[in-house]
């Protein structure tokens, strides 16, 4: 294929998210020509478009930023103990300009086909904007939560009001102030923007299928000097971060959860220790046992214990009841909430328990139920993802011999060798693909992990001759039944659980889970030992 300079290039980034901005400052210092494709106008990723009320990272910002510069971890200022949308947002946008990203960004630019060249040993990429562009390496850092669920409900085109997607969020304000909102979804999304919503609205009806598991935890603005402070021990706090099984050593949402993990069995506590840990810790105490992980009777004893801590806040017994979980705590990724269950006591608050009145459909007015109309003035839909794989799924990627991955991942399983690399697509280096630790641990502690190693990996193949490198099916076999061995003996694999990290959430896809779950430190012990060895795993050409 005749191509000129311009779409040519050493490598391809796709998405200029936190993973993509990085791979391009680690492939530039490389000495690769790289080009970022990026379907937005503008850099950010998740953290572009999830720019709903409410919105903030659950883990504490200090630790929730890239590593790898001294200068950007000095220069940059955080306002709080965990960050707000807008604040990460801007921080991408100071890293992108400090680095000087932008010239090798292609913004409105998204990938929609790419094909392996076996005979040239390159990507073909085609765009939406007609473009063809060519490389031997493609990095596609297009997101694990980046595609939206569309809501699965009848008559969602014909409200008349106004609908709005959480993750579609516009950028001019939105005025909620005397409406009539309903919000659908009680994720990490939903229960983070309820409470903003309700302080808004005239009325806020939650329709809620599944309760969540949430946590409550104080963010809070740094004191004075306080970031200062921490910015003098930033070589320790990394140090702490990056031996850490999750990636942030400080307070994040898994960290409650692994806290728990250390506690003693419930099984074995007294009616009266039970009810003493309810009392004391409210809905964290009544989860922190440390059998809840791993026997699924002592989690139904805990959600029964939630349930009471709930009913221990929320007024209505009714609704208290309705906000208490069924499915397992713990198979679901942790929330932690600024004011989720006092919200329930505000007047202008209702929630609807779709397990016992379903949705029926939407409606021209509202949203109706088996008991009846909610009329409307705006719905929210907090949905969730097609998390991991959706991204990728919607770009026509075919490899050797034709195979599609879109195919692949959806006959066959969500499968990647390290969660990095598919059998079958050579130099296709997939950021937190399946089987990677992205999803149960700080995601930018992980995405540095991966592209530096992948950095490394074609400075390899560059520096020794090699033209192709690609995953291995047996290697790629034995890391996925290491994965799923990791999580068998946990509530993670209960069939009850429905939950993007495997794929229940999702109509029709496929069943596994798709994290790896022996910690940060472990995976990359075994990235670099396989490394060292000359890439055990993958065959180079
Ligand atoms: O998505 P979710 P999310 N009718 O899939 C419901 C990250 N994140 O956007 O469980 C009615 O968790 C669905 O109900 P059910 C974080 O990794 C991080 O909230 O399917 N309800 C569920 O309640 C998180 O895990 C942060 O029964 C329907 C909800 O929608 C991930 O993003 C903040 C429905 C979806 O919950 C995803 O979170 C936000 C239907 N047809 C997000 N379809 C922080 O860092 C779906 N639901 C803090």
């Amino acid at each position: 294929m005749a191509t000129s300079d311009t779409t040519r290039y050493d490598a391809i980034v796709i998405g200029a998210g936190f993973s993509g901005l990085y791979a391009l400052h680690r492939l530039r210092e490389l000495g690769l020509r790289t080009i970022v494709l990026e379907k937005a106008e503008n850099v950010g990723g998740t953290w572009l478009f999830n720019r709903y009320p409410g919105a903030r990272c659950d883990i504490e910002s200090i630790e929730y930023s890239y590593s790898f510069s001294e200068e950007i971890q000095q220069e940059w200022v955080w306002t709080e103990t965990m960050p707000r949308q807008p604040e990460i947002e801007a921080y991408l946008n100071f890293v992108a300009d400090r680095l000087d990203l932008r010239r090798d960004i292609r913004f409105h630019t998204e990938v929609t086909a790419m094909t392996f060249d076996d005979v040239a040993a390159e990507w073909v990429v085609r765009t939406d904007t007609a473009d063809t562009v060519v490389a031997p390496f493609v990095v596609a850092a297009a997101g694990i939560l980046s595609v939206p669920k569309e809501p699965d409900i009848a008559g969602v085109e014909s409200f008349a009001g106004r609908s709005l997607h959480t993750s579609r969020w516009p950028k001019e304000d939105v005025d909620l102030t005397g409406r009539r909102v309903g919000v659908i979804g009680t994720g990490s999304t939903g229960v983070q923007l309820i409470p903003v919503v309700a302080r808004q609205a005239g009325q806020l009806t939650v329709f809620q299928r599944s309760p969540a598991y949430t946590l409550p935890w104080e963010v809070r603005p740094f004191d004075d000097g306080e970031l200062d402070e921490l910015k003098a021990n930033y070589s320790e706090i990394r140090a702490a971060q990056r031996a850490h099984a999750v990636g942030a050593a400080r307070l994040s949402a898994f960290s409650v959860m692994l806290e728990m993990m250390t506690k003693p069995p419930l099984k074995s506590a007294s009616r009266e220790e039970q009810q003493r840990a309810v009392e004391e810790g409210g809905v964290i105490g009544a989860l922190s046992w440390g059998d809840v992980f791993f026997d699924i009777e002592a989690n139904q004893m805990a959600a029964k214990l939630y349930g009471e801590a709930v009913a221990r806040i929320v007024e209505d017994p009714e609704t208290a009841a309705a906000l208490t979980p069924t499915h397992p705590f713990g198979c679901k990724r942790p929330i932690i909430d600024q004011g989720y269950y006092e919200t329930f006591n505000r007047d202008n608050v209702t929630l609807v328990d779709l397990r016992k009145d379903p949705i029926v459909e939407v409606s021209p007015v509202g949203i109706r139920t088996e008991r009846g109309e909610h009329e409307l003035d705006v719905i929210i839909y907090a949905t969730g993802f097609d998390a991991m794989t959706g991204a990728m799924t919607r770009i026509a990627v075919t490899g050797r011999d034709g195979m599609s991955l879109a195919d692949y991942w959806t006959t066959e399983g969500p499968y990647a060798y390290l969660g990095i690399a598919v059998a079958g697509f050579p130099n296709l280096f997939i950021v937190q693909a399946p089987g990677s630790p992205a999803p149960a641990s700080n995601f930018v502690t992980a995405l540095e992990q991966h592209v530096e190693w992948i950095g490394d990996c074609i400075a390899h193949l560059r520096a020794n001759g090699y033209r192709t490198i690609e995953a291995l099916p047996d290697a790629q076999r034995e890391w996925t039944e290491h994965t799923t061995a990791l999580v068998e003996p946990t509530v993670l694999v209960h069939p009850t659980c429905n939950s993007w990290y495997n794929g229940g959430n999702v109509p029709g896809k496929k069943r596994m889970y798709m994290g790896y779950t022996a910690g940060i430190p472990e995976y990359r012990r075994r990235c670099e030992e396989i490394a060292a060895a000359g890439y055990t795993g993958f065959k180079l050409a």
